[in-house]
Parts: C-alpha cells; sequence; structure tokens
C-alpha cells in the first residue's frame, strides 16, 4: 500500500502523503517522496508540486520508533535537499502540526501556505535531539537567528499567523479549505521564476562572538543540564558562521552524537512511556460512562483545584462545603484560577463565563442527587472521609461514582464503608490540581472495570496522564517519596545540611531540592503522617526526630515563615537558620553521630538508590504495573528531570 500517491490537475501535481496516525517520515514515506520528486522532474507535463497529507496533521517527525534500528537510506536530508534542487516549485500545504522533519520538509520547499489553525515546531530537544535534517541551517535563513533560536531551544510551535508574520508561510487559507487554496496559490507562482532556495540565502543577522556567548549560557542555564536545547542553538548560531555545506555536515554531526546519548534515550523512553500508562489491557473495550455533572466535597487546596480543573475540561461542578465560609472561601479560590487562565489568555472571556454558570456551592449534600461522580477531597483523616462517604451513599444515585482524593489513606477501606463499593476509586491528584498532569488512579479490590475505564476517561478529558496504582501507603509516587526522604534524615544525621541536600538534588536536575520543597507543600503534612505510621513503625528501622521537632515548633515551611529554612516577611527565598542547625547539632550529638560531609555524587546516588528500590518493591507487589508507569509518576508529579528518563530508567530498571 503505497504511502505516497501523485495525482495532478492540469499541469500541477499533488503529492499526498498518507502514514497514519500522524504522517511520520518512515522509511517508505521518505524512499517514495524521493521517487516521487526525481519522477516529477522528469515529467514536462508538470509544471509545480503541492505537497500535501491525508488525515489529521501534515508530516508530524521522523518516525522516532525508526531511531533504535539502523538508519536506512534516502536519509531525511538527502530528501529535503532533492526537493530543493527541483527544477519545479514545491508548495507544502499544511494542516495539523509541521513538527520536527515535517517542518524541516517544508523548508526544503518553495513555498508554504497553512490554513490558519495550522502550527509549525522543532521539537527535537523534547527528544534529546536537534533538528537533524537541515532545520537549524534553513530556519535563520527564513526567520532570523533569534525566532529561530527561540523555535528550536523552546520546541514550543507556533502558529500560521505567527509564521506568516515571520515569514516562515506564505500564505495563511481559511480551516478546511487548504487543497483548493494551495492549488490556486500554486497556479500564482507556476510561471514566476523559482524563489532562490532557503539553504543559498544569507543568513543576515549574525550575532558576534559576545552575544553569541550570552545566548548560549541563557539557555544553558534553562536546559538545568539537559544537552539538547544548547546544542541547538549553537548549530543555528553556527549555520550563520560556517558555509552552508559545512552547517550541514556540523549540524548532522551535532544530530548523530545526541540520538546516541542516553539523554535522547531517556527522552524517547518517555515519549512513549506517556503514552502507554492508559493502555489497560483488561480496560480496552470496556463501555464507561457518560460522566458530565460532578460533586466535589471540600474546597480546599485540591477540592478547590479539582474543581477548576473539571470547570476547564468542561463539567459542571457543584463544591460541597461544611459551612458557608469555607463554601464561599473554595468559589473564591476556583474564581481566583479561572481568572488566571483568563488572564493568561488560555480561555475565552466566553468560556470563562460559562464556567462561572457551571459551577456552584452548597453547604447540603442533598445538592449531589443527581451528579455523575463525586471527588471527596476533604481532611486526610479516614474517619472524616468515612463521614463524607457515608453521606455521600445516603444522597448520590446509586451508580454514582465516588472518587477519594486521599493521598496515603486506604482506598479499600474507604470502598469498603460505602454502598456499592464497586463504584468507588481513588482520583489522586496533584496540587494544584488544574496545572499537574498527573493522576493516580487507584484500583481498589472491589471497584469495576466499568468506573475503572471512566475514571481513565475522566483524565483524558482533565488532559491528565493518569497511572493505575494499587493500594498501599502512599500509592507509588508518596510512598517513593518516603523514602527518598528518609535517605535525606539519615544523611542530614549524619552531617549534611538541608542546603548540601537540596544543591545536590537541584544539580541532579530536580526543579526544587527536597527541604525547599517541604518549605513549600507544608511540614505539617508529612508530620500528621509519621505520626498516623508511628505505631505500626518497626522499633528496629532507624528513625530520625530532626522533622519532627521542628513541626512541634510550629515550623511548617513557607506559610508559616520558618521550617527547614527561615522565610523573613514572607520571601520566598529560604535562607538557612541556626533554629534548626542547632537541633540538627543537638539530634546528632543524642545519637552519639561525628557529623561527615557528603560529596554531591554521594547524595544524589544515595537519592536515587532509595527511589529504585522502593520502586522495585512497588513492582514486585503489584502495586505498579511497570518500571515506565513509575518514571512517568516521579517525572509528572514530582519535578524528576525528564532528560533523565524517570528514576527507574535513570537506575537502570527496564520493563522486559
Ligand atoms: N514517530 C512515531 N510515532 C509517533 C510520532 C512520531 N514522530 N508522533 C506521534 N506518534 C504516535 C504516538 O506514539 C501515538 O501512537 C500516535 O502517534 C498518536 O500520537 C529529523 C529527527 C503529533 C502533536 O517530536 O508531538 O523529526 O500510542 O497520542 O496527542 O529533525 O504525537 O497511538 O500507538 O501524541 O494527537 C519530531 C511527536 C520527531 C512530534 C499528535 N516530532 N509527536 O499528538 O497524538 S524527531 C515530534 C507529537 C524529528 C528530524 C527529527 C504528537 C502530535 P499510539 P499522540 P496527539
Ligand atoms: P485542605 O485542608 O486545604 O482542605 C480540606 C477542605 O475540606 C477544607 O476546606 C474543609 O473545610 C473541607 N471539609 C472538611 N470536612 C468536610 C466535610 N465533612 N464536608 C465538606 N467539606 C469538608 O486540604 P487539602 O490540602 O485540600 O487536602 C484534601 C485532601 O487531598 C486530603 O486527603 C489530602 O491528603 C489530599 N491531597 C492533598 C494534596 C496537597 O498537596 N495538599 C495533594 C494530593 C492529595
Amino acid at each position: 500500500m503505497p504511502v505516497v500517491t501523485v495525482t495532478s490537475q492540469n499541469e500541477i501535481a499533488i503529492v499526498r502523503v498518507n502514514n497514519p496516525p500522524v504522517n511520520a517520515l518512515s522509511h517508505a514515506v521518505r524512499s517514495e517522496l524521493f521517487e516521487a520528486c526525481e519522477s516529477l522532474d522528469k515529467d514536462d507535463t508538470i509544471k509545480a508540486v503541492v505537497l500535501i497529507c491525508d488525515g489529521r496533521t501534515f508530516i508530524a517527525g521522523a518516525d522516532i520508533r525508526e531511531f533504535n534500528q539502523a538508519p536506512k537510506e534516502p536519509h531525511l536530508p538527502d530528501v529535503i535537499n532533492r526537493i530543493e534542487m527541483s527544477t519545479k516549485p514545491w508548495i507544502a500545504a499544511v494542516h495539523g502540526t509541521a513538527l520536527g522533519g515535517g517542518c524541516e520538509v517544508t523548508l526544503g520547499c518553495h513555498y508554504r501556505v497553512a490554513v490558519k489553525s495550522a502550527k509549525f515546531g522543532l521539537p527535537e530537544v523534547h527528544l534529546g535531539l536537534i533538528p537533524g535534517a537541515g532545520g537549524t541551517v534553513r530556519l535563520p535563513r527564513l526567520i532570523g537567528i533569534e525566532s529561530a533560536i527561540s523555535m528550536v531551544t523552546t520546541g514550543k510551535p507556533i502558529s500560521a499567523s505567527e509564521a506568516h508574520q515571520n515569514g516562515l508561510v506564505d500564505a495563511v487559507a481559511p480551516d478546511g479549505e487548504l487543497e483548493a487554496f494551495a492549488i490556486s496559490f500554486t497556479r500564482s507562482k507556476m510561471t514566476a521564476s523559482l524563489p532562490i532556495a532557503i539553504s543559498r540565502r544569507p543568513v543576515t543577522d549574525v550575532p558576534d562572538d559576545k552575544t553569541s556567548k550570552e545566548i548560549l549560557a541563557g539557555v544553558s542555564a534553562k536546559a538545568r543540564g539537559q544537552l539538547s536545547p544548547v546544542e541547538a542553538a549553537a548549530s543555528v548560531l553556527d549555520s550563520g558562521k560556517l558555509d552552508v555545506v559545512e552547517a550541514f555536515s556540523s549540524e548532522r554531526e551535532r544530530f548523530v552524537q545526541l540520538k546516541e546519548s542516553e539523554q535522547s534515550a531517556a527522552l524517547r523512553h518517555v515519549f512513549f512511556s506517556e503514552r502507554q500508562t492508559s493502555k489497560i489491557g483488561k480496560l480496552e473495550g470496556i463501555k464507561t460512562r457518560n460522566v458530565q455533572s460532578c460533586g466535589v466535597i471540600g474546597g480546599g487546596t485540591m477540592g478547590a483545584g479539582i474543581a477548576s480543573a473539571m470547570l476547564l475540561a468542561g463539567y459542571e461542578v457543584i463544591m460541597i462545603e461544611r459551612d458557608e465560609e469555607a463554601a464561599s472561601a473554595g468559589a473564591q479560590r476556583v474564581a481566583k484560577t479561572l481568572d488566571g487562565s483568563l488572564s493568561r489568555g488560555l480561555i475565552s472571556q466566553e468560556k470563562r463565563d460559562a464556567m462561572g454558570e457551571a459551577f456552584s456551592t452548597s453547604t447540603q449534600y442533598e445538592a449531589l442527587t443527581a451528579t455523575d461522580l463525586v471527588v471527596e477531597a476533604v481532611f486526610e483523616d479516614m474517619k472524616v472521609k468515612k463521614q463524607v462517604f457515608r453521606k455521600l451513599c445516603d444522597v448520590c444515585r446509586p451508580d454514582a461514582i465516588l472518587a477519594t482524593n486521599t493521598s496515603y489513606l486506604n482506598v479499600n477501606e474507604i470502598a469498603a464503608s460505602a454502598t456499592n463499593p464497586e463504584r468507588v476509586l481513588g482520583l489522586h491528584f496533584f496540587s494544584p490540581a488544574h496545572i499537574m498532569k498527573l493522576v493516580e488512579i487507584i484500583e481498589t479490590e472491589t471497584v469495576s472495570d466499568e468506573t475503572l475505564a471512566t475514571g481513565f476517561a475522566i483524565a483524558k478529558k482533565l488532559r491528565k496522564v493518569p497511572v493505575l496504582s494499587g493500594v498501599c501507603d502512599g500509592f507509588i509516587g508518596n510512598r517513593i517519596l518516603a523514602n527518598y526522604r528518609k535517605q535525606c534524615d539519615y544523611m542530614l544525621e549524619d552531617g549534611a545540611s538541608p542546603q548540601d541536600i537540596d544543591t545536590a538534588m537541584r544539580n541532579f536536575g530536580m526543579a526544587m531540592g527536597p527541604f525547599e520543597m517541604q518549605d513549600m507543600a507544608g511540614l505539617d503534612i508529612g508530620w500528621a503522617n509519621r505520626k498516623r505510621l508511628a505505631p505500626t513503625r518497626d522499633p528496629k528501622e532507624r528513625y530520625v526526630k530532626i522533622a519532627d521537632r521542628i513541626c512541634e515548633l510550629g515550623r511548617f515551611g513557607q506559610k508559616t515563615e520558618a521550617g527547614w529554612y527561615q522565610y523573613p516577611e514572607g520571601s520566598r527565598k529560604g535562607i538557612p537558620d541556626p533554629v534548626v542547625e542547632e537541633i540538627i547539632a543537638e539530634e546528632r550529638k543524642a545519637a552519639g553521630i561525628v557529623p561527615r560531609s557528603f560529596t554531591m555524587a554521594e547524595i544524589q546516588s544515595r537519592i536515587l538508590q532509595a527511589m529504585v528500590s522502593e520502586g522495585q518493591k512497588i513492582l514486585d507487589e503489584g502495586i505498579a504495573r511497570s518500571a515506565a508507569d513509575i518514571d512517568m509518576v516521579f517525572i509528572l508529579g514530582y519535578g524528576f528531570p525528564r532528560w533523565r528518563g524517570g528514576p527507574m530508567f535513570a537506575g537502570g530498571v527496564r520493563d522486559t
């Protein structure tokens, strides 16, 4: 079955790519495109060529699945160079997303037209790569060095209108009229002389060495240890300094090196893992419930965040709180979040108004008699949660899905306290719930496949990444985090300082260190958990009291202007605190420990090993389905650096 077909309308050839799902540039596509170019050049009846794609998008890049195989000719740069050398004008007609190699193919064409909704991007950096088929050489020749560096280092796509403004696109078609528009545009160019090939044009805004160094330093600081953004920027800068043949080979050399790198292997692992988490064999084909109206119990940090996420996804939401004052406070939190989305241009005023109509609060659970789903987000206290579930079972439809957002508590026990427990599951959102992509879907012993499948469908509608977890203390993420933090407490008592450990983990690529993170989230949550677990703690297990002593002073972090660090006048930048240093010294003395220093590498390896060993237990117990799922939990929920692939990948654990 050909993946590239050629038809013609009078003297215009239509070269059509049809390689679902995203028209990736597989070996077949590259070969057939190359052949089409060769034969059309020889066909004197053809005066111009339109390159267009079937399906939902223009070419979305090289076929990432081929990266682990030996590359087969024709290589993409050869295909693009062949198009560029064609004796007839090629017009790329773009809909959907022209990404990576797809965008580079358009740059080999003589003109580019796109529908209004189309996007152009070079997201190779997200795969640990740089554009490897001329993107860093041709793009600056078309849109300038600065815009090109922004596109290749962020990997962010730009809209067709922005591309039209900066010269990447020659004309924008109304949505739905691409082919006709492209043919008429082509007709208008057929008799004109061929434009100068982009690779033959000069780069007009080459920065001097000092500016180039500053640009690279800025990109490197943002990359936080990832190589590809820096390499991508360097390749664009080189394209203005080297002659074009050297520039192409230098780009290819960088690309090939990165493709063999551990960082690219890690990022390609993440790309596919992110798309596997919702592929649950036993749920394939299970009919999901129709969910439109949702109740959210609790309007605190999580309840308000979950309500906002639901409203932003188009659900109707009724928030239940204990009293009018709490209900109004919850409503204000939701309004603030939605207004923030409006002010950042993420939603229109019309959508904002519709969300206001779709949202209501009440102190009466009876308001939930018709809702399809209820998510509970009240205090992390089993008694309170069971009370709430009892009320829900009294007032909600017997088939309403009831979900708990508990961080640690036993969801089996909560389900057992409900009538029709097959409709109970955990939906563990992460704070801030309207932003964080991760939601752990907790499978109880009694949940039905229909309820579970509906949980995954809700996550998809919320544009989140769901990860299936069994029931255990802390599920996947918080359980591994608890072990991570235990190691931090041990090293603290053995001689490291909070800032040593935070600095080490920031250098590892984490967004924040563990102590900074606790000060931001609040030390009281962990304290409450340690107290809850105290009766069942193994007396033989080493226990470090430093954190408890800090909490006993009422120091819960930023919200109390002091925790592991002090935050004078509510500043968000913590500074070391002699009170904490004193407590650490006292606890070391009491434990008879002579403090020793720790290297950054030792801190990083101790923590990674703690995560991997707990992750392995979670796999062995069947709590998580795969090491890839665990990687996704830590990347999406805890800021683990994507370019390390997640804790299990970084620790060498691979799914067989
Ligand atoms: N190669 C292979 N498979 C791909 C693919 C790709 N480039 N892109 C998507 N898929 C699969 C994906 O795994 C999933 O498969 C299905 O398509 C739908 O994807 C030389 C070297 C295009 C915005 O990085 O950003 O070009 O799970 O679920 O949400 O310089 O896919 O169904 O079996 O994501 O609608 C550069 C990556 C490559 C684009 C669509 N291009 N893709 O999003 O669907 S490197 C990219 C995306 C390159 C050159 C370099 C998104 C999308 P399955 P999906 P979506
Ligand atoms: P919170 O204290 O900010 O909010 C809890 C809210 O529940 C309060 O507004 C309270 O008035 C309300 N409430 C208590 N009892 C109620 C009842 N019977 N009926 C209606 N409302 C009631 O707590 P939070 O941080 O939003 O956490 C809520 C839940 O989410 C907890 O189980 C927590 O473990 C979990 N969680 C928290 C986070 C986080 O980072 N904060 C992340 C994931 C999950």
